[in-house]
């Protein structure tokens, strides 16, 4: 197999989070339908990854088995896109819960390297919990995507990475979320200081910046070499006061940016042989 070329740049999007209601912002795709539309459009925007949280009848956030994997056969049947799912889920799901989001059979998940303070709440991610969840994603053969919300969770992926090994496919992605309320903030100081910091087995990262933050980050992971994550998870302004319309304008926006510092959308297909799935 050739190897994916170096301009290439992995554009994940991030379109609902656990945070914001729908009532609050009606754009938010929350149900199934919204969010198989929402995951074509911004394949057809130059996204390859797509980072799921979802929401019950009511648009709150909801970590049911049967409507992830649900979730997870739709976006398969109906897109390219490497599906990852949320195991943060929001702030208030338990940690089995999280821990059984796995059983819906994910291409790749999200695995935080620790505990942040998140806003006024907490955001729980216990040393146990870390490696149980890392071990599991070995047994099931799901590639995790390691999130860093603080500098400190740079160094525990090391811990990780050196108790447990490599992660199922060989490849290390992790993915810098800055700017939220207890974690490092969205600086290019931070960002370089955390990629200069990364383990030597990382072969991949991204990184966004929530809120008001999401330029700065966008553009220092570029100067960087890195990849983004864009989306109404972490950002709901286009520019100062303007909402964003949806989901596939921050990732055209992202491929725009990227066009600027000559780099190319990878294609799901790439993206997978860059993730080693
Ligand atoms: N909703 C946040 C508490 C993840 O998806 O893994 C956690 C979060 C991280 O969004
Ligand atoms: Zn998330």
């Amino acid at each position: 197999m050739t190897d994916v070329p170096a301009d290439r740049i992995l554009i994940t999007v991030a379109p609902t989070g656990a945070e914001t209601t729908k009532a609050d912002c009606p754009q938010l795709p929350t149900t199934l339908e919204e969010l198989v539309e929402t995951g074509r459009a911004c394949q057809a925007a130059g996204a390859a990854m797509i980072h799921v949280h979802i929401r019950d009848d009511d648009h709150r956030p909801t970590l049911d088995l049967g409507r992830l994997s649900e979730t997870v056969a739709a976006l398969h049947e109906e897109t390219d896109l490497i599906v990852q799912l949320s195991t943060g889920g929001s702030v208030h799901d338990p940690l089995d819960a999280r821990l059984r989001v796995l059983d819906a059979a994910p291409d790749s998940c999200s695995l935080t390297m620790g505990t942040t303070n998140f806003g006024d709440d907490v955001f729980s991610n216990p040393w146990p919990f870390v490696c149980e969840l890392y071990q599991l994603s070995q047994e099931r053969r799901v590639v995790p995507e390691f999130e860093l919300f603080d500098l400190g969770q740079v160094h525990a992926m090391h811990r990780l990475l050196d108790t447990h090994g490599l992660p199922h496919g060989g490849k290390v992605h992790c993915d810098f979320v800055m700017g939220v309320p207890g974690g490092m903030p969205g600086t290019a100081d931070a960002l370089v200081a955390g990629v200069s910091a990364l383990p030597d087995a990382v072969t991949s990262w991204s990184a966004t910046g929530i809120g008001r933050s999401t330029l700065p980050v966008a553009l220092a992971s570029l100067s960087k070499g890195g990849h983004l994550r864009v989306g109404m998870e972490d950002v709901l302004t286009i520019s100062r006061g303007v909402p964003v319309d949806s989901n596939a304008q921050l990732v055209e926006r992202a491929v725009e940016l990227g066009r600027l510092a000559q780099r190319t959308p990878a294609t799901p297909a790439e993206a997978r042989q860059l993730l080693g799935l």
